[in-house]
């Protein structure tokens, strides 16, 4: 038989646990009694940037990412106990290409990628000038983040106006944009970069040892919290491209583009790939360019793709052609006539969940998209299909 004074403890005891059991119901009393909150931070695997493990959303929450059939993406589990070491990661880096004075609106991009994506990803920022980067340039970047930040100066060769350009002709082009009113017309350091990019950047010696690149220009926000790894998604889906925005180019800076591609493709058809995206560029089977292209501004790619023959070649063809000066040949037609062309339609990705802005075109996942990614993008202000 029970000692009274046992039985009015073993009751209390009683009253209490089942108090707590039905409090356990409110999320927040159980985020806040759970025994794992007294372990050390250390033990609790939260993702470095103090992710508290009870308030992500259960994975069977988190839909599978669009277009990704692998199973190896990492879930939210993974991310929750694993720390930078011990995610497996693609050989991927972010390249940047920069002038000193772009320093303060670079870092706004940069904070952003760092707190939607790199403060758990942890992959390495590469920038690129044709100038030295100054020490100013250097601390306040690498400042930003716990991953590293290489800075390479961009070989002559690959940026400036080359000596076979017959300036006289690109200066008479370039006044005629300048009367047509064409952005950019008048400016050659602005062709060299569209240069640079359509044909040099992932030739630069620090990129070398890299597979994928994501491109971040200045003044650009990310817009949702981003908890998966998309490199990873082009990696193991054999992606070769990625993108957020399509829209139309300007047809004053490409008057002989399409011509160029399709003297190319009459000479190397065997270069063109069985499964092309053709439909994306030409509503005619080829004969013409639709002008539509990927907003390059932002670009998750490969580098191998654009080290492989078919794009060199490509590019040479372009090159020699002279249009990056005697127009204004951008990088976004040349990549993604590029990607179109020497890819299979399915290596390209569109990154549907990642909000993205570069002025003055964004764009905003839409529903179930915009909840997970905890987004702050006006769902209104969409372009995906406007134009
Ligand atoms: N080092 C270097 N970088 C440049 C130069 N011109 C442009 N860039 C960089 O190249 C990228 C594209 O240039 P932007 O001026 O943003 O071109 P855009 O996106 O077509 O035009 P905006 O609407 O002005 O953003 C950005 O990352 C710039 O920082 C240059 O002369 N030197
Ligand atoms: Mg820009």
């Amino acid at each position: 038989m029970l000692i009274p004074r046992w039985k009015y403890i073993g009751a209390a005891v009683g009253s209490l646990f089942t108090i707590h059991l039905l409090l356990s119901i409110h999320p927040t009393y159980r985020e806040h009694t759970l025994p794992t909150t007294v372990l050390p931070a250390s033990w609790k695997g939260s993702v470095a940037g103090g992710w508290i493990p009870g308030r992500l959303p259960p994975e069977s929450t988190v839909p599978p990412v669009a277009g990704y059939e692998g199973e190896e993406l990492p879930t939210m589990e993974d991310l929750r106990v694993t720390d930078t070491e011990g995610r497996r990661k693609a050989n991927a880096v972010f390249v940047v290409l920069a002038r000193n004075s772009d320093l303060w609106p670079f870092l706004e991009s940069m904070k952003q990628m760092e707190d939607r994506f790199n403060h758990w990803a942890k992959y390495d920022y590469v920038f690129l000038n044709e100038e030295d980067f100054t020490d100013e340039f250097k601390r306040y970047t690498q400042a930003l983040t716990s991953s590293n930040c290489f800075y390479g100066k961009i070989d002559p060769s690959h940026w400036f106006q080359p000596d076979w350009i017959d300036e006289d002709k690109a200066r008479k082009a370039r006044a005629e944009m300048v009367r047509k009113k064409v952005i950019y017309g008048h400016s050659v350091p602005y062709r060299n970069m569209c240069r640079f990019n359509s044909g040099f950047f992932f030739r630069h010696p620090l990129l070398e040892k890299y597979d994928y690149y994501w491109r971040i220009e200045p003044s650009v926000k990310f817009f949702c919290d981003i908890t998966y790894d998309p490199f990873l998604v082009m990696q193991d889906g054999d992606k070769v491209y990625g993108f957020t925005l399509s829209l139309f180019e300007y047809v004053e800076t490409i008057p002989t583009l399409w011509d160029t591609v399709k003297e190319f493709i009459k000479e190397n058809p065997d270069l063109v790939s069985e499964d092309n995206a053709m439909d994306f560029l030409s509503d005619d089977g080829g004969d013409t360019y639709n002008r539509c292209h990927f907003w390059s501004n932002f670009e998750i790619g490969s580098l191998k793709f654009w080290r492989s023959e078919p794009y060199m070649k490509f590019f040479d063809h372009l090159e020699r052609a002279g249009g990056f000066y005697y127009e204004r040949w951008g990088d976004a037609p040349v990549h993604s006539i590029g990607a179109a062309l020497f890819a299979k339609k399915e290596q390209i990705h569109f990154f549907d969940d990642i909000g993205y802005r570069h002025e003055p075109f964004q764009h905003c996942p839409q529903g179930e998209a915009h909840t997970r990614g905890r987004c702050w993008c006006d769902i209104n202000n969409n372009f995906d299909w406007e134009w």
